[in-house]
């Protein structure tokens, strides 16, 4: 009997599945079909490996709410064939696209592994071949026969970060993603260290959920100082925006004149869900710390506690297109449904 697991490798596009072409010296898309004869160190891995492609690879600035839902439904049309996930990404928008997809699966019993590089797999310096090779060979480790991870991962240099918690913070560098409010799930060295206590313990008796209603019909408005309030008017009080997530600084902290808290406070009389989220890479936002917080909480804004905007906005058009009560929206979003914030 076979044992080993068998893992889908789903090519989206991105840096990652470019080639140099020898002749020309230009950038080619990769044909992944052809990817155990580019990189035959993957027939050493314990695992069997498939690949499927997106019809027409993307550049990740392209993704959109669409195409979340075409690798989602990937993954889910192949959820029980398969022991686990590797998700071949753009690097820009992959934090975007990994938290969706947290979202999207509820009570996942299986790993799903986002991973890129920042240089092409066909160059002589790529990070490609480290970052794909191992988070196949995580989306593969198992005890008892069973997933170790099952969760989405985020894996890039020798690091494997719960992606909902992670935010590209450098457009250079090989260490482009960080995870500032929770540790890292996997470090790469000479072995490959898992950290279980920080790992999600799933419930094996729940049946996958998968979801796909996402409503984007959101803004993201991060705040400056000397903010336009007419612009700030139109936007909040636009009939198209049903959610909006404002980027607050330090502790969930804002202007306190009146007339902002006014438009704040009308938003969400109209059934708007407003969430606070700090600009701050890291830390918590903690309404109430501060006179400048305090009005919003008293008019009902949703706190966003230390959750990236990533994963804010992921959240937020998920639970709309869940159509909840805004009370219950608000109860749902400032509990942690997939390891997205902490719970204090
Ligand atoms: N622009 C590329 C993308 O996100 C960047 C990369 O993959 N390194 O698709």
């Amino acid at each position: 009997m076979n044992t080993k697991p068998n893992i889908l490798l789903i090519y989206t596009g991105g840096t990652i599945g470019m080639i140099k072409d020898f002749d020309s010296g230009a950038l080619i898309a990769f044909n992944f079909d052809e990817l155990l004869l580019k990189i035959p160190e993957l027939k050493q891995l314990d695992c069997e490996i498939e690949t499927v492609s997106f019809e027409t690879p993307i550049d990740s600035s392209d993704m959109d709410v669409e195409r979340w839902k075409e690798l989602g439904d990937i993954i889910n049309n192949n959820y029980y064939d398969y022991g686990g996930f590797v998700v071949l990404h753009g690097s820009d928008t992959m934090s975007y696209t990994a938290s969706a997809i947290s979202f999207m699966f509820e009570n996942l019993t299986k790993p799903i592994i986002f991973t890129g590089s920042q240089l092409p797999i066909g160059d002589l310096r790529t990070d490609a071949k480290e970052n794909l090779i191992t988070a196949v060979q995580i989306a593969a480790l198992r005890k008892k026969g069973r997933p170790i991870i099952t969760e989405v991962g985020l894996y890039f240099e020798y690091k494997l970060l719960r992606a909902n918690r992670t935010t590209k913070i450098n457009a250079e560098h090989f260490e482009a993603f960080q995870s500032m409010n929770y540790p890292a799930l996997v470090e790469s060295g000479v072995h490959l260290k898992i950290n279980t206590s920080f790992l999600r313990v799933v419930n094996r008796r729940k049946k996958m959920v998968y979801h796909t209603h996402f409503d984007n019909s959101i803004i993201v408005v991060k705040m400056f100082p000397g903010i336009n309030e007419n612009i700030l008017q139109n936007i909040f009080s636009s009939e198209a925006v049903k959610g909006i997530i404002i980027e607050t600084y330090g502790a969930g902290n804002t202007t306190t004149q009146k007339w902002f808290i006014d438009i704040v406070s009308a938003a969400i009389k109209r059934g708007v869900p407003l969430v606070n989220v700090t600009q701050c890479a890291g830390g918590s936002v903690e309404m109430g710390k501060y006179d400048t917080s305090v009005a919003l909480k008293r008019v009902g804004v949703i706190s966003g506690k230390d959750i990236t905007t990533e994963a804010a906005l992921a959240k937020l058009m998920y639970l709309l297109g869940e159509n909840l009560p805004l009370k219950v929206l608000k109860t749902i979003y400032e509990t942690s449904l997939r390891g997205e914030m902490s719970e204090n």
